[in-house]
């Protein structure tokens, strides 16, 4: 593979940041998908030469390398077979389970192992290909562990980052996993290696100090060959501003007024808002929203719950249980308790544009926050930057998110019974403590946003083994 151009910000991700549209008279362009990293990304990269390398989303051959706004998007390939294998099996039938607390089993299979050891290769040779001298690649997740090390070996003049969004496990976790030692050695050809939060950080140094053959000193790893390796927390976050500029447009704002009109003008609207995943703990709070219709603690004419549950990873088998499970759910409990015409629980299983999801946290009285085990999560502070004083959230222990917004009314998902109080505390909550705990957050959300995230990771990355000056 050559290439002409090279870059001094490499970005190397599982998927690029656009989604192929392919029109009725065939043609094909690429439409930019939402997210924060891609808009991270842009600030980060505004005045660099940067470029971004990943799959595009479908199996067989990979497109030629183009532009698109600013960025030069190099996708790789993947074959119908290592998508099964290396994305649904290793990354997300074995990796994603493992690291997520084996809240559903992880399974290995030598030959999902082996293919995402060919393809983490691809991307470090991509990446190999079009980083300039000197230049540095970010690389980022969980699918892409091993694929530091085997950059470094074909490159090390370059840079190299790498962020897990996702938990890491501890030890004694962690240790199921099959040739874990490769794995590990794969990460430490970064140089700096970024968390969600500092005990994900303490996970993977005492996994290192006690699998490999190596020293650790508070957050530096020393390999035998003397290169040092620096692991810590750099919390991500939203792109604060903007989100908040768009909740409070009239557009926005009106919509808000509209989706409560059309349930009825609840007296409590609940939202949930998650990837249709088991680490989520949808189940546990339709479990307790069910238990408080019930008891009557809740009246399903007056307190109203929108469930948002995204499609997501469809063809595993672990995620069509998890979907089944939710839907008889909201079933079982719209027939015993919902009123004619109102649903109790209303159910969308589908995405929605940013103007929408924007209305739905500005609509919100209540967030519903409870994942089992989630990296960071993301809507916690999307609820925090849209909606106003007046908002309060239920937010599960778990998350990433529970270390930075504490004002939060934090809870043990696990624990049905006081899942429950703190929902019904959430909800009668009077107005003063709603707005002390809402400005305390949203000043957190302000400061600590994406564009912040992705500078911090940048600064720490290029002072690494040494600590950035603040
Ligand atoms: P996810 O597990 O996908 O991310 P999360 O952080 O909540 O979880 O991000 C989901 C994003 O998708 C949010 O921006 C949300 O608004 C959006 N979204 C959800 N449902 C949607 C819908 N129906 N339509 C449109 N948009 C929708 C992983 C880790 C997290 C970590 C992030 C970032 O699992 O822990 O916070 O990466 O690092």
């Amino acid at each position: 593979m050559s290439e002409d151009r090279t870059f001094d910000l490499v970005i190397a991700a599982n998927r690029l940041p656009v989604d192929r549209e392919t029109h009725d008279d065939g043609s094909v362009t690429w439409r930019r998908s939402p997210g924060g990293l891609v808009t991270a990304m842009e600030s980060v990269m505004r005045g660099r030469e940067g470029a971004w390398i990943g799959w595009s989303g479908n199996p067989g051959d990979a497109p030629e390398p183009f532009h698109q706004d600013d960025m030069y998007l190099h996708p790789v390939p993947l074959t119908e077979r290592e998508v099964g294998d290396y994305y649904e099996g290793f990354s997300n039938g074995s990796l994603w389970p493992l690291y997520h607390d084996v809240i559903v089993p992880a399974t290995f299979k030598r030959r999902w192992r082996a293919a995402y050891e060919t393809v983490n290769r691809r991307f470090a040779e991509a990446a190999a290909t079009i980083t300039a001298t000197g230049g540095t690649v970010w690389v980022q997740d969980y699918q892409l562990q091993e694929m530091p090390a085997m950059l470094r070996e074909l490159r090390p003049d370059v840079r190299i980052g790498w962020f897990n969004h996702i938990p890491f496990p501890p030890v004694e976790l962690f240790m199921q996993l099959p040739r874990r030692e490769d794995l590990l050695l794969g990460l430490l050809g970064a140089d700096f290696l970024g968390f969600q939060r500092k005990p994900d950080a303490d996970n993977f140094l005492r996994a290192c100090r006690q699998l490999l053959d190596v020293s650790v000193e508070g957050d530096e790893v020393r390999l035998p060959d003397g290169r040092i390796a620096r692991a810590a927390a750099v919390p991500i976050s939203i792109d604060t501003s903007a989100l908040a500029e768009l909740a409070t447009t009239p557009q926005v704002q009106e919509r808000a007024a509209e989706i409560r009109r059309q349930l009825g003008d609840p007296e409590h609207l609940l939202l949930g808002v998650d990837r249709l995943d088991y680490t989520k703990g949808i189940r546990h709070r339709l479990k307790a929203m069910g238990e408080l219709y019930a008891e009557g603690a809740l009246d399903p004419r007056t307190v109203k719950l929108i469930q948002v549950a995204t499609p997501s990873r469809e063809r595993l088998a672990a995620y069509q249980q998890i979907r089944g499970e939710v839907e008889r759910t909201v079933g079982q409990i719209n027939g015993d308790y919902s009123p004619i015409g109102a649903t109790a629980v209303t159910y969308l299983h589908r995405s929605f544009p940013r103007e929408e999801m924007a209305a739905m946290f500005v609509a919100a009285d209540v967030m519903l926050v409870t994942p089992l085990r989630d990296g960071m999560n993301l809507v916690a502070k999307e609820y925090v930057a849209c909606h106003g004083d007046d908002g309060a959230m239920v937010l599960s222990e778990f998350t990433g998110a529970a270390l930075e917004l504490e004002q939060a009314h934090l809870c043990n998902p696990h624990d049905i019974a006081r899942l429950k109080d703190t929902i019904i505390r959430a909800i009668e909550s009077p107005i003063a403590d709603r707005e002390r705990r809402m400005r305390t957050m949203r000043r957190q959300v302000m400061t600590n946003d994406v564009q912040r995230w992705a500078e911090l990771f940048l600064a720490a990355l290029a002072a690494a083994p040494e600590r950035p000056a603040q």
